[in-house]
């Protein structure tokens, strides 16, 4: 298919690091735990696809509002002709739901996944012909190996989903720090948060009816299996998501439904009955929660947009 004249690509080909050290330390640990990046493969991506049109699941849904319902106030805000970067940009379907009120100079979607990022891309291209689009694959972490790639402007960055919920908050302010750097003193910053809330209104959505999100937890076993030639069997585990009230996240669990042994290229790892692997965090932040957060990264919150039953918010910083 003939590349359009309004979209470029380039690739890094950013490092995928070492997954199999990194899995057999995580399982080595007290409490044992994957990253929650191994979930996302096509399957798995399919599943949380799934999930966003749940009816306890209502994040996708109370973003979508907002950025369809204050699209012309959020332009304003971030500012009109900029260069709008979106670390982990996935199908880019949120960005799209900007891009008409926006009207950035250019839309950068990073990720570390070539094939997906590159037509999601080209279909952002072909639907927004005034725009021009500059797909990186690379690490958002590692501005130096795109920096020389990115469209001359003033940047905002996007980051929806609440997907900084999954880092824990010291990591949450490492990324905000380097969100600061990347966008400059003059940038700003776009970003999905989560709101804490009831202990149940946020245990259902991560416990559905139809168990999809355990579909989803589990299938991390399938993925990890085929990663590293490891004999999780799925069937000897259970999903268990709860909200750690203390610490405010979400945990995702997969217990061990009895005494069992797993082996990683002949190096067993041993369950006892009861035993979990800590598969996810989803971190909730109260607007004050999250000032304080963003503050101690050096990004100043000047404005917040919550859905109409108040259940997540979109905050925009500026360094
Ligand atoms: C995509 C990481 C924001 O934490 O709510 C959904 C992933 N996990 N259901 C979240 C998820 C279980 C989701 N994020």
């Amino acid at each position: 298919m003939p590349q359009a004249a309004n979209v470029h690509f380039f690739d890094a080909h950013p490092a995928f690091g070492d997954c199999r050290s990194e899995i057999v330390a995580g399982l080595q640990r007290e409490q044992k735990t994957l990253d929650p990046k191994w979930f996302y493969d096509a399957e798995g991506s399919a599943i949380f696809e799934r999930i966003t049109r749940l009816p306890e699941y209502y994040p996708t849904r109370a973003e979508v509002s907002i950025l369809t319902s204050q699209r012309e106030a959020i332009a304003q805000r971030c500012g009109l002709g900029s260069v709008f970067i979106e670390p982990g940009a996935g199908n880019c379907a949120k960005a799209r739901l900007l891009l008409d009120a926006l009207r950035p100079s250019a839309f950068v979607p990073l990720d570390i996944s070539a094939d997906f990022l590159f037509a999601a891309a080209r279909g952002v291209g072909e639907d927004f012909p005034w725009l021009e689009v500059t797909a990186l694959c690379a690490d958002f972490r590692d501005f130096r190996s795109f920096e020389d790639h990115l469209p001359v402007g003033r940047r905002v960055l996007f980051y929806p989903g609440s997907t900084i919920g999954n880092l824990d908050p010291d990591h949450a302010i490492e990324f905000l720090s380097e969100a600061r750097d990347l966008v400059g003193a003059d940038g700003g910053a776009l970003i999905g948060v989560d709101l804490h809330k009831s202990t149940g209104r946020l245990e259902s959505a991560y416990n559905d009816a139809q168990g999809v999100t355990a579909e989803f937890n589990l299938n991390i076993l399938r993925r990890v299996n085929d990663l590293v030639g490891s004999d999780f069997d799925p069937d000897r585990f259970a999903h268990r998501a709860f909200y750690n009230e203390r610490l405010r996240r979400i945990e995702m669990h997969l217990v061990s439904e009895q005494t069992q042994s797993v082996c990683i290229d002949g190096l067993p790892f041993h369950f006892e009955a009861g035993e979990s692997i800590h598969t996810e965090s989803s971190y909730k932040y109260s607007v004050e929660d999250f000032s304080d957060l963003a503050a101690r990264a050096g990004l100043q919150r000047r404005e917040t947009w919550l859905d109409h039953d108040g259940l997540f918010a979109l905050h925009y910083l500026e360094p």
